[in-house]
């Protein structure tokens, strides 16, 4: 399917850094002291405690820092060197796909790698690691957040409405390392089914979503991602 495709796509999650050490949001190992993910990934959680949430995205980002992209991301980055209009939508806020060299990337949920002030909303791109945990706003001085999307918050129009449309003209989805569940992300696989793509899934387990794809790869896709392409 892969090789015949004429316009391939792939929708990323988690799962796709777990081979780099990132741990998954929902798997085992997805805990951080005793924090679920689901209850610091809100903007509630920021209001009431900014200090532990960002303690949490600061230890994130300094793990990602330490990791090196897999074998996944590095096919990926060759799939696009190899199709021309193939492009990678990833839930992951981590960067490991451009660090692999993928620069058709479409981020659903924002980058660890950029701020936002919550009194001005001035954005700023931050690569400081170790992560200083003082920061204020240059602008104005006021309370700067990661430049990531929470629950109960919308997703940059542009960029929800751009992966609508690839997913629209693609005629091959590959869905790798999610597990489908997080709203809009995950409705873009029946959209992609709707519109007679074919979806394809990596994934050790079923996601929420793989009674609907047309074929199930069960594993992990740093290992079998690379073995589908030449
Ligand atoms: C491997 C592997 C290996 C392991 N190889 N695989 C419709 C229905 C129901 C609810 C909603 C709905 N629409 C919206 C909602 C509400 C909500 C939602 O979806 N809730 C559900 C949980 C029910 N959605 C939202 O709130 C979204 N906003 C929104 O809709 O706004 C509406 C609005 C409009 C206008 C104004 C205001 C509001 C926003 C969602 C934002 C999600 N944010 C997070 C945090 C990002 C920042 C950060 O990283 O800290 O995004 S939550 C977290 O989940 C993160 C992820 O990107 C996302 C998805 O998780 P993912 O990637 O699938 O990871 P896991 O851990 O769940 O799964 C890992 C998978 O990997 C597993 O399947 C493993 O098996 C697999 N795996 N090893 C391959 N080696
Ligand atoms: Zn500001």
């Amino acid at each position: 399917m892969l090789r015949t495709s004429r316009r391939p796509l792939a929708l990323a999650g988690a799962g796709l850094s777990a081979e780099s050490g990132i741990p998954t949001f929902r798997g085992a190992g997805g805990l951080w002291r005793n924090y679920r993910p689901e209850a610091l990934a809100t903007p509630e959680a920021f209001a009431r405690d900014p200090q532990t949430v960002w303690e949490w995205y600061a230890w994130r980002r300094d793990l990602v820092a330490e990791a090196q992209p897999n074998p996944a991301h590095h096919a990926l980055a060759r799939l696009e060197h190899e199709r021309e209009a193939f492009w990678l939508i990833t839930q992951n806020v981590d960067g490991l796909s451009q660090r692999a060299g993928s620069q058709r990337v479409l981020e659903l949920h924002g980058s660890l790698w950029r701020t936002r002030c919550i009194v001005c909303g001035h954005e700023a791109e931050d690569l400081r690691t170790p992560t200083p945990l003082d920061t204020a706003c240059e602008t104005c001085g006021g309370r700067i957040r990661p430049g990531v999307v929470w629950f109960g918050e919308g997703l940059d129009s542009q960029v929800i409405a751009k992966a609508q449309r690839l997913v629209e003209e693609c005629d091959l989805l590959l869905v790798l390392g999610t597990s489908a569940r997080v709203y809009p992300a995950a409705g873009l696989i029946p959209l992609a089914v709707q519109n007679g793509a074919r979806v394809i899934e990596i994934n050790p387990d079923p996601s929420g979503m793989s009674s609907m794809v047309n074929g199930l790869l069960q594993g992990p896709v740093g290992e079998l991602l690379p073995r589908l392409l030449p």
